[in-house]
């Protein structure tokens, strides 16, 4: 029986030793030391023998219980610990790898543009509008003092849905319909496609996008319409960009104006870009028409205005050097990702 339990023992160790993972060294612990284990079987037969043989196989079964005990709990700890490090090692992040690149959008050239602009009107106090491109014959003419004869009504350039509805030529209905709604002081940018029945060709579409801005309130100048559009011209193009005012006409503004600025690439000496002229024309502006302050029941005695509209298509043009406008709405990858 010493033999019996000491080859045991041998065996125990061995078993243990050779454990690699947590679940085979709990099998030997159940082999050697459990209810049904081999060490068990000995004590159970212990019956037989003499009170002093019991004595000393029983010594020598519990010294082989303790040592096989013993030698389980440092294995368990070792392997544990081993583990362990196997799972960071195979869970660590090599952080030198090269990540991978996902496709991103990009904001459209014309989206840019638009938020670079309202950004600037916004930070002068400017408030954003918007409203319907479907439009009454009323907002988007009559009220802007465009007489039934003028050539801007024409079926030429304007989409009729019927006789009274019409989709707007320009975004100054959206102002016409605040002047309504606020009374001064007023400040609005009014951005949105307007429509006007065009060949689709490099610089004209049927649907593109205005900016329009309007400026109420008592003692409203020329000379504060150009100090607002002279300093926006410079936030946009930079700090030293030259503008000039030329008489211009519209119905709705009275002295009417378009407002240029100084090529920036040949300082005003001609070149391809501005095609020879030395300048380049940015916007139309004027002060807003007293008829046009008198129908929207505002006293022209009272209050003045100055108001403004550009075309986001020709900014954007320029801006990023597009020489077909058709580029813009198509909206191919190849041409998109390069702005
Ligand atoms: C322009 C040029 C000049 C304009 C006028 C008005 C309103 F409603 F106040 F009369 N809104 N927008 C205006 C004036 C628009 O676009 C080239």
């Amino acid at each position: 029986m010493k033999e019996k339990i000491s080859s045991i023992l041998n065996e125990a160790l061995k078993a243990v030793a050779a454990a690699s993972t947590l679940e085979s060294l709990d099998a030997a612990r159940v082999k050697y030391l459990g209810k049904k284990g081999d060490l068990t079987a000995i004590l159970k037969g212990m019956g037989a023998l003499t009170p002093d043989e019991r004595k000393e196989v029983g010594l020598l079964a519990n010294e082989a219980r303790s040592k096989i005990e013993e030698e389980i709990s440092s294995h368990h700890q070792q392997l544990t610990k081993i583990l362990l490090e196997q799972k960071l090692l195979s869970e660590s992040i090599d952080v030198t790898m090269p990540g991978k690149s996902f496709p991103t959008g990009k904001k459209h050239p014309l989206n840019q543009v638009l938020e670079e602009i309202k950004e600037i009107f916004l930070g002068m106090g400017f408030d954003m509008v918007e409203g319907p491109e479907v439009e009454l014959d009323y907002y988007n003419f009559e009220a802007l003092n465009i007489p039934k004869d003028h050539p801007a009504r024409d079926t030429q350039d304007t989409f009729y849905i019927s006789d009274n509805v019409v989709l707007r030529t320009q975004t100054s209905p959206v102002q016409i319909r605040t002047m309504e709604q606020r009374k001064p002081p007023i400040r609005i940018i009014a951005p949105g496609m307007v429509y006007r029945s065009d060949a689709v060709d490099a610089t004209h579409s049927p649907v593109f996008h205005q900016i329009e801005g309007l400026v109420v309130d008592k003692n409203v100048t020329m000379s504060d319409l150009k100090g607002t559009l002279d300093d926006f011209a410079k936030r946009l193009y930079g700090e030293d960009t030259i503008t000039r005012f030329r008489p211009h006409h519209f119905p709705f503004t009275e002295p009417s104006a378009e407002m240029d600025i100084q090529c920036f690439t040949c300082k005003g000496e001609g070149c391809r870009l501005c095609k020879g002229e030395g300048w380049i024309e940015i916007l139309g502006c004027g002060m807003v028409h007293p008829k046009v302050l008198e129908t929207c029941k505002i006293d022209p005695e009272e209050y003045s205005g100055f108001a403004f509209g550009l075309g986001l298509e020709r900014i954007a043009m320029r801006r990023f050097n597009i020489d077909d406008m058709r580029l813009i709405y198509e909206n191919d990858k190849r041409f998109l990702k390069q702005f």
